[in-house]
């Protein structure tokens, strides 16, 4: 098959799910500045959602934050008849035990058996969420951790956890995977109970076989190389998924690629390597985890996608053949050319014609510009809303 046919076949089995939260009014610890436009519930996240389908073709399916998107009196059947309505489907149940004050000291985690067993059943209400909507995915991350040393006993909370994700993988369908995810820090600041890929790997490693590691790009110190782990999680059938998005400092939450493309692209290419090697790929869950503080959600979320795109045809179009002879003559310079030289194609005719073929705009972002759903949208959505929080 012709390289570009290869991308086409790529591109169309390329698919991105979007979290609802990245539609919401989202900030920081201090404060958050309000868009009219943003969604408010549930309904409008999964419209957005839609909007963005609509234009990339490439956005089947909405993460949903149970606690978020499911609060008291929200029923099931309304979220999936909003999705029917706007042409997505329900993707990853992202359970929520880390908000709710009994969570202080630790979910899974806590030396109280009492709230380690709330926090199961806020689990299992989520893996029947997954089985009312049909979800495939359970995805796991814990705030869990400590402030201080000697605060607690690590290993005690090891134990915990590993009691905890036997358990939660014991009480998924067959046909469910649950992803764990790592975080070095935050809200913990001396120990996360999963800090890392090699804590998360070992915690799926014992739960069971449908359990996997997620990978948030924005999960990890500065100097970490990202693809290796993607490669090593890879090469043990490890790795279930991703959380895009980019960052300047720590899990900034920016549009994917606007700081670092080329690490994006190294990403993509170790699995495309990965195909190459083996001849396919395990299925991977490619999620974005962001919010928009202040870019317009909707336009981040398209820019998101098409930057995904992009790199990922970028990484497909790598001479593989070349780039295995290069590396066994130790060609250093030719084979980082080799690499270099897919980068910095320029894709976005590709990617265009492949929009092309499918009926899509080829411009996605202009197509929304010029669609008049952001101003619509902040018509209705921004009646009574304050641009002046104020914060305690
Ligand atoms: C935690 O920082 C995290 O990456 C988890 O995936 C949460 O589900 C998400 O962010 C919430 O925004
Ligand atoms: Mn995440």
């Amino acid at each position: 098959m012709a390289k570009n046919d290869i991308v086409m076949k790529r591109l169309d089995e390329f698919k991105i799910e979007l979290p609802s939260w990245g539609f919401a009014d989202t900030g920081t610890r201090f404060g958050k500045f309000i868009q009219p436009a943003a969604a408010r519930n549930i309904e409008e996240k999964i419209a957005d959602a839609g909007q963005v389908h609509k234009l990339t073709g490439a956005c089947p399916t909405v993460a949903v934050h149970t606690l978020w998107d499911f609060p008291k009196g929200r029923s099931v059947a309304s979220v999936l008849k909003a999705a029917k309505r706007h042409g997505v489907k329900i993707g990853a149940i992202n359970p929520n035990v880390f908000e709710l004050q009994q969570y202080k000291w630790g979910s899974f985690t806590n030396r109280s058996a009492e709230i380690r067993e709330i926090a199961m059943a806020h689990i299992r209400d989520s893996i029947e969420i997954a089985r009312q909507v049909g979800s495939e995915y359970i995805s796991l991350w814990f705030a869990d951790g400590t402030n201080y040393p000697g605060q607690a006993d690590i290993i005690e909370r090891k134990h915990y956890l590993a009691e905890a994700l036997k358990t939660t993988h014991d009480a998924m369908a067959d046909d469910m995977t649950m992803l764990v995810e790592y975080k070095p820090f935050e809200p913990a600041f001396y120990a996360t109970d999963i800090a890392d890929w090699g804590m998360a790997m070992i915690l799926a490693r014992a739960a069971g076989p449908r359990a996997k590691v997620l990978v948030d790009t924005g999960h990890h110190y500065q100097a970490t190389n990202i693809e290796q782990i993607v490669a090593w999680l890879l090469d043990d059938n490890m790795l279930g998924g991703f959380h895009f998005n980019d960052r300047k400092y720590a899990d900034d939450d920016l549009t994917l690629g606007s700081i670092d493309p080329y690490q994006i692209f190294r990403i993509f290419h170790e699995i495309e390597n990965y195909r190459f090697r083996n001849g396919s790929v395990p299925p991977l869950a490619y999620m974005v985890d962001q919010s928009h503080n202040l870019k317009p959600k909707i336009e981040a979320m398209i820019q998101t996608v098409d930057t995904a795109q992009q790199l990922y045809a970028k990484a497909v179009l790598v001479d593989r053949k070349a780039l295995a002879a290069s590396q066994a003559k130790e060609d250093l310079v030719g084979s980082e050319n080799i690499l270099r030289a897919a980068f910095f194609t320029d894709t976005r005719p590709l990617v265009a014609e492949w929009r092309k073929w499918h009926g899509l705009p080829a411009d996605p972002l202009a197509a929304h510009r010029a669609s008049g759903y952001e101003r619509r949208a902040a018509g209705k959505r921004g009646v009574g809303r304050s641009g002046d929080h104020s914060f305690a």
